[in-house]
């Protein structure tokens, strides 16, 4: 993505996922925003989007961040505002991927994983993913969430429309740390 895609993509996350009042807007229960009460309150709010770069940072996003559907649009996940993406619950995957930093590893044994400030916590299919999420944090470590495990005792899982597992907290009994720590 170019300078202005991703920033824009930067600008877009923060009003649809943490903060919509600062160019007051709210988000519907699930998260949308018609495109153009969108485009008009970045406009007056010194933030100019045109519809072309808009879709662009949609169908361009490395990471698939924002949906479009029907005039409206909405962050996939990463939400800290409270909303109700309504997304089915599906079996993960035998395993998931946490990326974290080394800092949090003390913590993280103590409490589990908690989704901190945002609405879940947050887990990769892969390794390589949850590795560069893990370096936005500091010196990454890779964990192993026994999803399967989660889940036959009863913890339930999300999949955003752009490949992100969600679940509500991931206990410590369920975390696989690599084996140098
Ligand atoms: C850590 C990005 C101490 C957790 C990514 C993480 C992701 C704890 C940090 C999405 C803890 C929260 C979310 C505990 C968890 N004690 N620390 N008990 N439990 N933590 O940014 O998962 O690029 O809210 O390990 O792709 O890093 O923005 O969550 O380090 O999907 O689209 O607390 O954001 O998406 O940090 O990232 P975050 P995250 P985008």
């Amino acid at each position: 993505m170019d300078k202005k895609l991703i920033q824009t993509s930067k600008f877009l996350s923060l009003v649809l996922r943490h903060k919509p009042e600062l160019i007051g807007i709210a988000l519907d229960t699930e998260g949308w925003v018609d495109i153009d009460v969108l485009l008009k309150a970045c406009a007056s709010n010194g933030q100019s989007i045109a519809p072309d770069l808009l879709q662009e940072v949609v169908t361009q996003n490395d990471k698939k961040r924002f949906v479009i559907r029907d005039g409206r649009i909405r962050a996939n996940q990463g939400h800290s505002v409270s909303v109700d993406l309504a997304l089915s619950a599906i079996e993960p995957p035998a395993c998931l991927f946490h990326g974290t930093a080394d800092r949090f590893l003390e913590s993280i044994r103590c409490n589990g994983l908690r989704k901190m400030n945002r609405q879940h916590v947050h887990l990769s299919p892969d390794e390589a993913t949850a590795r560069k999420v893990g370096m936005r944090h500091g010196r990454p470590v890779i964990l192993k969430v026994r999803a399967s495990d989660m889940h036959t005792v009863g913890y339930v899982f999300y999949c955003s429309e752009n490949g992100v597992w969600l679940t509500e907290a991931v206990p410590y009994e369920f975390i696989e740390e690599p084996k140098d720590y």
